[in-house]
């Protein structure tokens, strides 16, 4: 993998770059959609290609270990052979999903060993058979195993855990050194800081990361209920110490503000369920707000979904039709939503690149932080 910084802006710590893989060149900062089981829920490829066009999107380790399972993914010849997706993938490596949802689950040194949320069978994750499980799925960048602390964390329990993340981190690297990549392309492995939101405990998980010397870094357990503040003030303390010459990638987050914000603060990559999810709730972000397309005020409004939007959604369909299919309660109306906040994501980060190349990023990022906090 190579990262190349093109600009770093003067006024913010916001950087525009590239990272390439043997799947291609991912312009960055980037909003990578959420594709959990092998399929951004409701968009086909060629929509997701031609339409939203990311150049890379995340898959969950936790999920597809669980279904379709590893074998099928193998005999397949990996995750993008199977749902035929020839651009980027990153692989979470249920270092979240695990605690968020499955029952039972006990965390040891060893590692955690949980139930599926999906039949309640028995399972283990430890930092070794995670590795390989990523292996198997073929990701281009996989991540380390770790636990991601709930908020509010309690301090001696947050440093207990950071300390066990480090040492499984030692586990993931020395353990991958024995695994050799399964199909004819590489894989790259980002560490992930935790350290919950104690700035001492972020500035120590820092170190002990960017000293791993890995291609990129991660940051992890923020946006897990924690004031925006506090999120913004660890990464910032975060930022400071990481590399900055390695891609930053800050795992679930965000809102369209919250990315904009930590791109300020020097991320290049980000992940979240958010607009996909809510979307299928029928909420749509905008560059003016967001809007719940099921309020009867939209009954009758019969101009485009998003006058500004880069999809085809957004101009082929009013916002009166998809009220409709939502009251009504059509599958359609989820997978427009969908690809409308998907391209919005899109077209948010590929806006602020082209700002922070062209050096008026800050100016541009106050003006769209201020538009977007409204609910229309
Ligand atoms: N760890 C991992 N994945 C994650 C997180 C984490 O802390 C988060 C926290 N917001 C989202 N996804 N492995």
């Amino acid at each position: 993998m190579d990262f190349k910084r093109i600009t770093t802006d003067k006024e913010t710590k916001a950087r525009a770059g590239t990272i390439t893989t043997d799947h291609g060149t991912i312009e960055t900062p980037i909003f990578m959609p959420v594709g959990t089981v092998g399929s951004v829920k409701g968009v086909h490829q060629r929509e997701l290609k031609n339409d939203i066009n990311p150049d890379i999107i995340l898959g969950n380790t936790y999920h597809l270990y669980l279904r379709p399972q590893t074998p099928i993914l193998e005999q397949a010849g990996g995750l993008h052979k199977f749902m035929n997706w020839d651009r980027n993938i990153l692989t979470d490596s249920g270092g979240y999903q695990v605690y968020s949802l499955s029952a039972n689950r006990k965390i040891k040194e060893e590692g955690v060993k949980f139930r599926s949320h999906i039949d309640g069978s028995y399972h283990v994750f430890t930092p070794e058979n995670v590795m390989e499980v990523q292996r198997t799925i073929g990701a281009d960048i996989i991540m380390a195993f770790d636990e991601c602390t709930p908020y509010p964390c309690d301090y001696n329990y947050a440093k207990r855990s950071m300390h066990m993340t480090h040492r499984w981190l030692d586990r993931c690297i020395n353990h991958l050194e024995k695994v050799p990549y399964k199909y004819n392309y590489s894989q790259t492995f980002f560490p992930i800081v935790q350290g919950s939101t104690y700035k001492d405990l972020r500035q120590q998980s820092a170190e002990y990361i960017a000293n791993a010397g890995a291609e990129g870094n991660a940051i992890g357990g923020l946006s897990v209920g924690e004031p925006a503040e506090e999120m913004y003030a660890m990464t910032e303390v975060v930022c400071d110490i990481l590399p900055e010459e390695k891609p930053r990638y800050l795992m679930g987050v965000g809102t369209p503000i919250n990315i904009l914000e930590n791109i300020a603060l020097g991320v290049d990559m980000f992940d979240c369920v958010m607009p996909t999810r809510n979307a299928r709730n029928g909420m749509l972000f905008t560059a003016h707000g967001t809007i719940n397309i099921k309020n009867l005020k939209w009954a009758d409004d019969f101009s485009p979904i998003d006058e500004m939007g880069i999809t085809f959604v957004d101009k082929e369909y009013t916002k009166a039709y998809l009220r409709h299919l939502f009251t009504v309660n059509e599958l359609l109306g989820k997978q427009i939503a969908t690809i409308h906040n998907l391209g919005f994501y899109l077209w948010l980060v590929r806006e602020a690149r082209k700002h922070i190349i062209e050096g008026d990023f800050r100016k541009w990022k106050e003006k769209m932080v201020k538009q977007m906090d409204n609910r229309l």
